[in-house]
């Protein structure tokens, strides 16, 4: 199993060099960070350069991504230990790293607006950061694309960042990674619609449905499930046929209320870990309900051991998705100084591509967000256009409060999809001072106008 495989391999790494990196703290005099780090081996290396995949005999993907494989190496760490990881770019463009969810300082979060510096065409960058918050993250490109659909989040250029808690309590029997992807992106239109982007071929890690290893279990084991939508740009509602999926933490945060059901829906960038368990020996398909997408490709084969014979789907309840399932109900109402966000289309016009605005104004003329370090703000996402929006604050946690009308609590995320015309609001405490990035993850939104900075007053 390929998820298992990467663990696996990872883990032993990552002691290696632990023990490694251990020693020479021991034998080195007290330096400045900068200078220790610089002396340092990584813990891990990344390589952005061109990779083939084979997602299907003889359908090969051409794209680029890290250490030549998609989704890129899993890089699975304790929380809080510094690490230190070299990014070699071997492309012809600049681009960087960014370390989706994790509380870091600007200058190595992995966005060029915060300050991040760009790696140029065949140079070298080091990060060296200390990991945190422990959970599901994950790592990607941070570059706009904007009509190259070669670039960024079109690319292969994504991988797990799983920061391990100080104490996990490992209720599961099997971990399995399962990035949800699409592939040979072009701009398609519809109707008096502006420009979209569509895909010709799908996949769950580097395999479309029926390709790679099935994901292999018995009767009675609770396999963990760590999925990551790394779509650029599609909202994606999965299944797993004859199961039901126990959702336990999103974006890597345990939820207040875990709780069983039929189907997850997760916006790009979004991650969701559920414990599902293997109490209907069978063979199955995990994947997309979209029947198109998930013919195309977009699922994975569950194969219970000793079982052969047709592999089922089975459509999945209509039930609405619905982040407050997993929410407490809310505690008295915290001082919260209120920020409000409204997300608004400018249409460019039949076959173009549309531009977008937070309160009237486009990146980079968008108004920053200012706050004062250590208050709390309660960010109002007011979606004013038709389309949903995955909108990402960078190195903070959210804690949604209030989804399209319904109070909420003890749900913490870093991506929440605002669907079209309405509104969710989310607190936050300022607590991690530098520039931090707030944009729509959706590349085509993020690229055409809908981002700004969150500032801190001094
Ligand atoms: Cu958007």
């Amino acid at each position: 199993m390929v998820g298992m495989d990467r663990e696996r391999i990872g883990r032993r790494d990552l002691l290696a060099r632990i023990g490694g990196a251990a020693l020479s703290a021991i034998t080195c005099q007290p330096k400045p960070l900068r200078a220790q780090s610089a002396q340092r081996k990584a813990d891990f290396s990344l390589q952005i350069g061109p990779v083939s995949l084979e997602i299907a005999p003889k359908k090969v993907i051409k794209t680029v991504g890290y250490n030549g494989s998609v989704p890129g190496p899993l890089i699975r760490v304790p929380e809080g230990k510094e690490i230190v990881i070299d990014v070699r770019n071997d492309t012809n463009s600049p681009d960087l790293v960014h370390w989706h969810g994790l509380h870091i300082p600007s200058e190595v979060d992995g966005a060029m607006e915060e300050g991040t510096p760009m790696i140029m065409p065949h140079a070298q960058s080091r990060y060296v950061f200390m990991p945190a918050p422990s959970g599901t993250r994950w790592y990607h490109s941070h570059v706009m694309a904007m009509r190259d659909l070669k670039r960024a989040t079109y690319t292969g250029q994504f991988g797990f960042f799983y920061i391990q808690p100080e104490s996990e309590p490992g209720n599961y029997d099997q971990e399995v990674f399962l990035a949800l992807k699409e592939w040979d992106p072009y701009f398609s239109t519809m109707g008096e619609q502006g420009e979209e982007v569509a895909y010709r071929a799908f996949s769950i890690n580097d395999h479309s449905l029926g390709h790679g290893e099935p994901i292999r279990v018995k009767q009675g084991q609770r396999v963990m499930l760590r999925i990551l939508n790394a779509s650029a740009t599609i909202h994606r509602r999965i299944a797993i046929a004859g199961h039901q999926f126990e959702v336990v933490s999103m974006d890597g945060n345990p939820v207040a209320v875990p709780k069983k059901v039929g189907a997850l829906e997760l916006g790009p960038a979004e991650r969701i870990d559920a414990v599902v368990e293997m109490s209907n020996p069978g063979i199955w398909i995990l994947g997309a309900t979209d029947d198109h997408d998930r013919r195309g490709g977009l699922g994975i084969v569950i194969e219970y051991a000793g079982k052969t014979g047709e592999t089922q789907w089975l459509r999945p309840s209509d039930e609405r998705w619905d982040y407050t399932a997993f929410g407490s109900r809310p505690g008295p109402k915290s001082q919260a100084e209120r920020v409000e966000l409204a997300f608004e289309k400018i249409f460019a016009g039949s076959r173009w591509t549309d531009k977008w605005a937070i309160n009237g104004k486009s990146f980079p003329k968008t108004d920053p967000i200012l706050v004062r370090a250590n208050q709390r703000y309660r960010l109002i996402f007011d979606n004013r256009s038709d389309e949903a929006h995955p909108v990402h604050l960078h190195r903070h946690t959210f804690e949604l409060t209030n989804v399209a009308g319904v109070d909420t609590s003890g749900v913490f995320k870093d991506v929440v999809v605002v669907p079209p015309m309405s509104k969710i609001e989310a607190d936050v405490v300022a607590n991690k001072p530098g520039l931090t990035l707030f944009h729509c993850h959706q590349q085509l939104h993020m690229d055409y106008g809908f981002m700004t900075l969150m500032q801190y007053l001094s």
